[in-house]
């Protein structure tokens, strides 16, 4: 596998953690009858996954700043760089034994995500890019967006809000909007692993609301590097502050964000 020496290391630290994920996934499947139920295990495998990962990154990187999902925000004495760290999205479906989740690791270079690694362990499934060094799936499969060019052809996947979360009205009438012009639309609990499919052509766009920095920065590269354009929802706004994003391949991408701003 090709790559800088900070794409091979993030490689490495994604793997490393994949494999207690995969450990503690055998086990949340048993979990799943227990009257505790595997809440407290999750969480436990969560933050036993960003320990792993951290110490391997800051361990080869330790002047870089930080941002992870269980351990927070740690600025690095270099100002420039930043891990940025989602250890296990698709913490839900991990809970209920969906085989859907994923360790998401991005290196964001003044304000720019410059590399993004998003592996998807129970399926062994590799997504990595680097800028100007293209998206790739495993060892040797390049990664490109598909070439759907109809709306109606197409399909789409976003994280609709649960547990009373303000954005589910937006999110409402974007499904309202788009439903009926679309080839439908998939809800699948990871938005890392929604952005790597874009890239990899199997879905045709991804938009989502209310969503978390570590959930997509790997995405981001990801679909870029594969052909794809990523932008926040509201025009100007940067996706990874404002936590609202969408993408998708170059001809739908316009269509695309047009029906998702109301336009
Ligand atoms: C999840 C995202 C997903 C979103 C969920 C949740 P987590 O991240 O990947 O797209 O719809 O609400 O935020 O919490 O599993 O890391």
């Amino acid at each position: 596998m090709q790559g800088s020496a900070n794409l091979n290391l993030m490689i490495k630290a994604a793997r490393k953690a994949g494999r207690s994920l995969v450990k503690d996934f055998r086990e949340v499947e048993n979990l799943q009858v227990s009257s505790k139920g595997p809440g407290d295990f999750v969480s436990r495998a969560d933050r036993e996954a960003e320990r792993i990962i951290k110490e391997e990154l800051m361990g080869g990187r330790p002047t870089y700043g930080w941002l992870g999902e269980e351990t927070g925000e740690e600025p690095g004495q270099d100002p420039t760089r930043r891990w940025i760290v989602d250890p296990l999205d698709g913490t839900t479906n991990f809970l209920h034994g969906l085989p859907h989740w994923a360790v998401s690791i991005a290196l964001e270079h003044k304000g720019e995500i410059v590399a993004g690694v998003v592996f998807d362990a129970a399926k062994d499934e590799m997504y990595w890019a680097e800028k100007g060094a293209g998206a790739w799936l495993n060892d040797s499969r390049r990664l490109r967006v598909s070439g759907r060019k109809t709306m109606i052809e197409s399909i789409f996947a976003t994280g609709v809000p649960f547990g009373g979360r303000g954005t589910l009205p937006a999110t409402l009438q974007d499904l309202a909007r788009l439903m009926p012009a679309c080839a439908g639309v998939r809800r699948w609990g990871s938005a890392a692993l929604d952005m790597a499919y874009v890239a990899a052509g199997r879905f045709d766009g991804y938009w989502e609301r209310g969503i978390n920095a570590w959930d997509i920065a790997a995405g981001i590269v990801l679909v870029r590097e594969a052909g794809g354009m990523v932008s926040a929802i509201r025009e100007g706004d940067d996706p990874l502050e404002k936590g609202a994003v969408i993408c998708g391949n170059q001809g739908l991408f316009e269509p695309f964000r047009g029906i998702i701003r109301g336009e």
